[in-house]
């Protein structure tokens, strides 16, 4: 019955397992990785190196969508997916767009402000694992921000796009919430939780595992921006007070 979690604890995608798996009861190990070094790791388990991954008594399960549906496939206790054909459809469409475009919108504006502030990212990028890491995060940040970027294809122009695409997305989501407590039917679903986890990082819970820096350390303009949809934002951190549990 043991569960592992591999992860990053600033992963994004990561955090909405970490949720799933908490909303659900069910105990497990996180292993937590450090961004760049977990290749090899996650490689032997899956072939492929994204987080998260879980292991279940030897099933290895990659990807977020796909461990939610084998969580609420294997234990059936508090699902996340609504039980009706046409609501589970809605969840899981809501649930798609959310990963292929506000996942990595908010990865890529994000990164790109905080890439600029060492002293801040260091910690996050660092975060549950030994001590030692923020060390040599910090003698190679140089080359680690030049990495990131060309990886996850992240400058100034890129940023610049991924906030036009959240503005749409975030605007969007306002509306559906607008005279609903939740994205589909009358339960909290998966729905709910992918919108919250994935843009965390715009309103930084406190259960969300990592050292965010108070308000005033963030970039302004990140600070700025994310309160021109400060109604959402505190909607989806009331979704966190009341489900998110630990
Ligand atoms: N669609 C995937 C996306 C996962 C993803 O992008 N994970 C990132 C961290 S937030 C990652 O592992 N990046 C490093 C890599 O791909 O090697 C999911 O839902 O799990």
């Amino acid at each position: 019955m043991a569960i592992k979690l591999y992860q990053f604890a600033i992963s994004h995608y990561s955090e909405k397992i970490r949720w799933a798996l908490a909303h659900k009861a069910l105990a497990y190990e996180p292993v937590f990785l450090l961004p760049g070094t977990h290749i090899n790791t996650i490689k032997a388990l899956t072939g492929q190196s994204s987080v998260p991954v879980i292991d279940h008594d030897g099933t290895i399960v990659q990807g977020s969508a796909a461990i939610i549906d084998y969580l609420d496939s294997t234990f059936s206790e508090h699902p996340l997916t609504p039980a009706d054909p046409a609501g589970q459809n809605e969840a899981r469409a809501w649930e798609q767009r959310l990963d292929t475009v506000a996942g990595p919108a908010v990865r890529c504006y994000c990164y790109h402000h905080l890439l600029q502030r060492p002293r801040i990212v260091t910690p996050l990028l660092a975060a549950q694992t030994p001590f030692y890491n923020k060390i040599i995060i910090r003698l190679g940040f140089s080359r680690i921000e030049e990495t990131m970027r060309e990886w996850m294809k992240i400058n100034e122009r890129t940023a610049q796009q991924a906030r036009d695409t959240l503005d749409t997305l975030l605007t969007e989501l306002a509306a559906a919430y607008q005279h609903r407590e939740y994205l589909v039917g009358e339960q909290f679903s998966r729905a709910d939780l992918t919108a919250a986890a994935l843009l965390a990082p715009l309103f930084q819970p406190a259960a969300y595992p990592v050292p965010w820096p108070d308000r005033q350390r963030l970039p302004a303009e990140m600070m700025h921006w994310a309160d021109t949809h400060r109604p959402l934002l505190d909607k989806l951190q009331a979704l966190y007070t009341a489900h998110r549990g630990a």
